[in-house]
């Protein structure tokens, strides 16, 4: 987009200073983001463009992150650095935090300067990680509003299964002949893998307010390893606890990439795997029950198993929702989470014996 009309966009937010620049930001497979530079003092911005194919209720969606970012801030309180620690929407002019462009939904919030991603994952980082997270579903365990789901059925096992069954049945871009093999090998462990909503069914997993999206790349961190704040907060919702251990371990446990061509690359590193439990289980063991602990080795199992299912379906149906750079990419981010999924299944009981021994 024009810098004229980004800046126009974001000259409807109530923003301090006088805007210099607005440039791209980041990588994320669904929203669109932007640096907003401003002269002198005035606190830098970030402006999004809010993926509104994938979250339709932008109005729940701003809702549940202000209600979160509000508690979270409240939480802070009399500690140092709040403004680092949490995420700061902008409302718009008329007081929403969006704006319609009449095509497209946007928002802004501070950009925090200094930071820096995860780039080396290490046991360390992971056990701090892990109390961070176990940390932030402690703080929202007592929110005082009920907050929607963004994404129905968002890490829904069944469902996912469900629509990766629908695109084979419509195999819209013909390409179901070169994935049959993976489809199979999905379906062989398809009933073990919807455990969690059988536990639910039968009244055995509660709903807590999760983060849902809790990779390496949504966590921001000082220049010195300190962990800030998780980013990122489009997808927090109710869910099992499962959704955020698993979905850490998927991209930190994961000694290669998330869309690795190379299989050898991708193993699944015990290491990490322990720092992190030990960290989550730190911060969050006084709230979970038995049943949310003994089945954490099935999260970390959980969550390449669903990516490889998502990615795959994505696939089949034509590359209708990640964002991709080759023709092949989803099944090649296929392929490689599936890698990761035997891994982690090799460790299975050394994982269980391990938070047994917690
Ligand atoms: C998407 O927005 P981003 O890139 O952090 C996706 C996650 C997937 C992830 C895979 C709303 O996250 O669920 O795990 O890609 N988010 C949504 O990299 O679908
Ligand atoms: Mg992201």
């Amino acid at each position: 987009m024009e810098q004229k009309e980004l800046g126009q966009i974001v000259a409807q937010f109530q923003i301090q200073g006088a805007v210099k620049e607005v440039k791209p930001l980041g990588n994320g497979l669904i929203n669109t983001t932007y640096k907003v530079v401003t002269e002198d003092g005035a606190p830098d911005y970030v402006l999004q463009h809010i993926n509104n194919a994938i979250f339709p209720d932008v109005d729940m969606l701003m809702t549940n992150i202000v209600a979160v970012t509000d508690h979270i801030r409240k939480k802070l309180a009399g500690t140092p650095d709040i403004e680092r620690r949490c995420l700061q929407f902008i409302p718009a002019k008329d007081g929403k935090y969006y704006y319609f462009d009449g095509e497209k939904y946007w928002r802004v919030m501070v950009f925090i300067p200094d930071t820096m991603s995860m780039t080396e994952v290490t046991p360390e980082t992971s056990y701090i990680v892990g109390e961070t997270f176990g940390q932030f579903q402690s703080w929202l365990a007592d929110i005082p509003v009920e907050l929607g789901e963004t994404i129905k059925d968002f890490h829904n096992m069944e469902f996912r299964l469900w629509q990766l069954r629908e695109a084979v049945k419509a195999n819209k871009s013909g390409r179901l002949g070169e994935v049959q093999d993976l489809v199979d090998a999905i379906e062989a462990r398809a009933e073990e893998m919807t455990k969690g909503e059988r536990l639910y069914r039968e009244g055995k997993l509660p709903k807590r307010i999760c983060h849902c999206d809790t990779k390496v790349d949504n966590i921001l961190f000082e220049k010195n390893g300190d962990v800030l704040c998780v980013i990122d907060l489009d997808t927090v919702m109710p869910n099992f606890v499962f959704s955020d251990f698993g979905d850490y371990l998927r991209s930190a446990a994961n000694t290669g990439k998330e869309d690795d061509k190379n299989l050898d690359n991708v193993t699944f590193n015990m290491e990490i795997f322990k720092s992190f439990a030990k960290g989550y289980l730190k911060s969050a063991g006084s709230f979970l029950t038995p049943v949310e602990i003994e089945n954490l080795p099935y999260a970390a199992k959980l969550f390449p198993y669903m990516q490889t299912v998502r990615f795959l379906a994505d696939y089949i149906d034509g590359d209708l929702y990640y964002k991709t750079q080759y023709p092949e990419h989803n099944l090649v981010r296929s392929r490689a989470q599936w890698k990761l999924f035997c891994e982690a299944d090799k460790h299975e009981q050394e994982m269980k014996d391990f938070i047994a021994s917690c």
